[in-house]
């Protein structure tokens, strides 16, 4: 019998549809999975009649690969993928390929990578995402590892990518180590900021504009027609499942789905990552509190008994013109969030040397993945037009949208807040806009001084009320001060180090 191509290990829905998917584009796939039975019945099942070697012992399975073996893990994140490698090492030659293809965490693929390297076994950790449907039909696809071992799958992820809408492969090559895992990490995070500011326009159109479910899905739907700048595959989804009804009861399902949003830990490791690099995403993190907020059911119904927010109605005549403002302020909000989560990526790429090219990442992310819309086109212009843009906001493409339109984001969130809706992402993305638009954060200067009267932490200085730059010494280096507060005089020194 002819040898495998490649290798999928985990035979849930994500190892199984890739492994289809690689299978229709004339691969031979050999399949394992640590409990026989999902092996056997994929086996009799979608695989019957096509390529594939089923395998129900590992040295089996690894020695019905073609060399360089190239071997794809689509199991759990965590002890299973360490499981596995360990496992499969006594097996593998030098020059073979392990591809962690699930949502590990990064700092484990940076471990994973420095223990398989000096065996000389190849290691590729890859973003994958587009969930079931994706994987089978052509998912976005991020790797992340040696050159040369994406070099030995190149093909493959590129005949089994998404294709963009111009027909570009939802693939690349991310970045050396763990580039891939954090690229699809952040890609999650910012997954979490879109679907918490669409939920907030959704709350806003229920309670401030007393909308329906199926009137909030019309007008979601629209904003997916032709060339609107919100067009994307969450806005697609949410006009599809909320204006389904109820089956056994008049309504519509959203109405009587619980409020409670689980999550698996790429929100939070985005979340954690950001707080280690000292790069602020309050929207992305407002939508990970948002999720735990949600989880704490009993504790919000006993403080809706105690705590009343506003409760004003708008008027019905001003309905439709705030309709055409939550557009705009959602379209604001989300420019804000992923500015944040490309500034994240941008910071990782410094600390952990990913090299990352953020046009190309935009790129890939415009078809198969979670995140794929309109405006990730935008994204990726900007960043060839200019590399070196030190924050999304700054591409004139956006930055002049948000100086038109910033007033809409803000009407927005002062109705949601007279009406008793919650806007803390769409208020985080707003303020993340005032921040970065500051040329002084008064209440950065407040707190320095603070810090310096009770913990003698010193300060810096600016060069005045006119000349908001920070003064520095004639080696370049920033200033450092400290007022002695207890001394009668307050006398000011220089700190030296
Ligand atoms: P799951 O994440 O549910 O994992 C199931 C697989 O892990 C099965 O093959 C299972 O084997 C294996 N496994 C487990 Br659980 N514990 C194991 C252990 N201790 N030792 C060995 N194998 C073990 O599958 P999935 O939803 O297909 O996702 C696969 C990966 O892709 C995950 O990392 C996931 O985060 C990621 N991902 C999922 C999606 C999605 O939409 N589902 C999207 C993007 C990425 P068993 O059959 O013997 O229990």
């Amino acid at each position: 019998m002819n040898k495998a191509d490649i290798g999928v290990i985990g035979m849930e829905v994500m190892g199984k549809n890739l492994a289809l998917n690689m299978e229709s584009r004339g691969y031979t796939v050999a399949v394992f999975n640590r409990t026989e039975q999902k092996t056997r019945d994929f086996a009799e099942g979608p695989a019957r009649g096509k390529k594939f070697i089923p395998a129900y012992d590992l040295k089996d399975f690894v020695a019905s690969l073609s060399s360089p073996r190239k071997i794809m893990l689509m199991v759990k994140e965590g002890t299973p993928v360490d499981g596995f490698i360990e496992k499969l090492i006594p097996l593998l030659n030098k020059g073979d390929l392990i591809i962690d293809g699930g949502n590990s965490f990064f700092k484990d693929t940076i471990r994973r990578n420095e223990e398989l390297g000096p065996k000389g076994i190849l290691f590729i950790g890859t973003g994958v995402s587009g969930g079931e449907e994706g994987a089978l039909k052509g998912p976005a696809i991020m790797p992340g590892g040696q050159k040369e071992a994406y070099q030995l799958v190149e093909k493959i992820l590129t005949d089994i990518s998404a294709k963009a809408d111009d027909g570009a492969p939802c693939v690349t090559y991310i970045g050396p180590g763990a580039a891939g895992h954090f690229v699809k990490t952040t890609h999650n995070g910012i997954e979490y900021g879109d679907m918490q500011l669409i939920g907030e326009c959704a709350w806003f159109f229920k309670n401030a504009l007393g909308m329906s479910a199926g009137e909030t899905a019309d007008i979601i739907a629209k904003w997916n027609g032709g060339s609107d700048i919100l067009r994307s595959y969450l806005i697609e989804i949410t006009a599809d499942s909320m204006k389904e009804k109820n089956k056994n009861a008049p309504g519509y399902i959203v109405d009587i789905i619980a409020d409670i949003t689980r999550m698996k830990g790429t929100g939070t490791w985005t979340v954690q990552s950001a707080l280690e690099l000292l790069v602020p995403i309050p929207t992305i993190a407002s939508a990970v509190f948002s999720r735990e907020m949600s989880q704490d059911k009993d504790l919000r119904l006993k403080m809706s008994g105690i705590l009343k927010p506003g409760s004003e109605s708008v008027p019905s005549g001003e309905r439709s013109q705030l309709v055409d403002i939550a557009h705009d302020a959602l379209y604001i909000a989300k420019i804000s969030s992923y500015a944040q989560g490309l500034a994240l990526l941008q910071a990782a790429s410094r600390e952990y040397k990913f090299d990352l090219n953020l046009g190309q990442i935009a790129k890939i992310w415009r078809g198969g993945c979670i995140i794929r819309a309109q405006f990730l086109d935008e994204i990726s212009k900007a960043y060839e037009e200019n590399p070196a843009l030190p924050n999304l906001l700054a591409a004139p493409k956006f930055s002049e949208f948000v100086n038109k339109n910033l007033w809409k984001l803000a009407k927005f969130i002062e109705i949601a807040h007279k009406s008793g809706v919650s806007a803390l992402g769409m208020a985080s993305s707003y303020d993340y806009i005032m921040q970065i638009a500051s040329p002084v954060m008064v209440s950065a200067q407040v707190a320095a001084l603070q810090r310096d009267y009770f913990g003698a932490h010193g300060y810096f200085k600016i060069g005045g009320t006119k000349d908001p730059a920070v003064v520095k010494n004639a080696q370049g280096k920033m200033t450092e001060f400290h007022t002695d507060w207890m001394i009668e005089g307050r006398p000011e020194k220089e700190i030296t180090k």
